[in-house]
């Protein structure tokens, strides 16, 4: 299955929500208002949200006024440019160190796939013939300790580790004096994701991000909040909480293999100016892809 075809299939709820509600009622129709609000509420079905719904939906009417568009067939390919546009705004390439070892932060809510997106993040690096060091600072449970390892185990990297319980921040600490000694290239560094103990959580990221940059220039080079595809709107707060507390640079947006309405992407990166780096599309280690707003943008507006 090509990338576009796999694209397509993860945003395949996404898809009915737009094309399947916009795409036939839209041949040969006039350009009213009805039009208008139909793309609307279908943008919110979509979970784009009600601000950028509307938001897009002018966009889109600015351009039909402009191009002088009377039918609402080539509405879907103004939306669809207009959506391109919008998350081509930002740059989704990922930041890498000049010289030295690159630290990559990965934060979000429990379940929301950062532990396997370092496993499958570890895999791409590897083959590109990066020598990858893991972090192990999700301390608060022995299992998860136990996940990282395995994902080492399964991907031939280091994991540096310490007890259950201990200070996250000294697990990053030794994990950059090991890419040192190693001459590692990327540092992954997983952490916890209890979010009923909020205030905690959000001081301990931070004291992470403090250690690393006292320890290595520059870093953390990236901190990619990992959002759970199928969580919806719930995904905007989760990008406000993290913003506020470690400046997220990239988001990953996990899960679209299963039931996500994918919308949600749209106000993340229009509100907060964030990129979305990777896709998550499935469990396996290779189903982590670029983020690419074209193919995204495509997947929901086309049939
Ligand atoms: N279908 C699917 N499942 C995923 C994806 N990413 C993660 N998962 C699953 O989601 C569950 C939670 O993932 P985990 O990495 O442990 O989340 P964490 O608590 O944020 O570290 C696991 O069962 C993963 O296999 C994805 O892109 N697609
Ligand atoms: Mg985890």
């Amino acid at each position: 299955m090509g990338l576009l075809d796999k694209f397509r299939r993860g945003l395949e709820k996404s898809r009915t929500a737009v094309w399947g509600r916009l795409g036939g009622w839209l041949a040969g129709g006039r350009l009213d208002d009805a039009v208008f609000d139909e793309m609307e509420e279908a943008l919110i079905a979509a979970d784009v949200g009600v601000e950028t719904a509307a938001w897009l939906v002018e966009e889109v009417r600015r351009q039909a006024r402009r191009e002088r568009i009377a039918t609402a067939e080539e509405l879907p390919s103004l939306l669809e440019r207009a959506m391109t546009e919008a998350l081509s705004a930002v740059d989704p390439a990922m930041r890498m160190a000049d010289a030295g070892p690159t630290l990559v932060l990965m934060v979000g809510v429990n379940g929301a796939g950062k532990t396997t997106t370092i496993g499958k993040l570890a895999h791409r690096y590897r083959s590109e013939g990066r020598r990858v060091i893991l972090a192990a600072g999700d301390t608060f449970r022995a299992a998860a300790i136990e996940q990282l390892v395995e994902w080492g185990r399964r991907t031939g990297c280091d994991v540096v580790r310490h007890a259950q319980g201990a200070d996250p921040a000294a697990v990053v600490f030794d994990a950059i004096a090991a890419a040192r000694a190693r001459r590692a290239d990327v540092i992954l560094c997983d952490t916890a994701g209890r979010l009923h103990n909020k205030a905690p959580l959000m001081a301990e990221l931070a004291k992470i991000r403090k250690v690393a940059a006292r320890e290595l220039p520059g870093a953390p080079h990236e901190v990619l909040l990992v959002v759970d595809g199928t969580t919806g709107q719930n995904a905007l707060n989760q990008a406000r909480t993290f913003q506020e507390a470690v400046d997220v640079s990239g988001i990953v947006l996990t899960k679209l293999d299963g039931t996500a309405k994918g919308g949600v992407v749209l106000p993340i990166v229009r509100e907060y100016q964030i990129p979305v780096k990777w896709v998550g599309l499935g469990e396996q280690v290779d189903d982590l892809e670029p983020f690419n707003p074209a193919w995204f943008a495509q997947a929901l507006c086309r049939p």
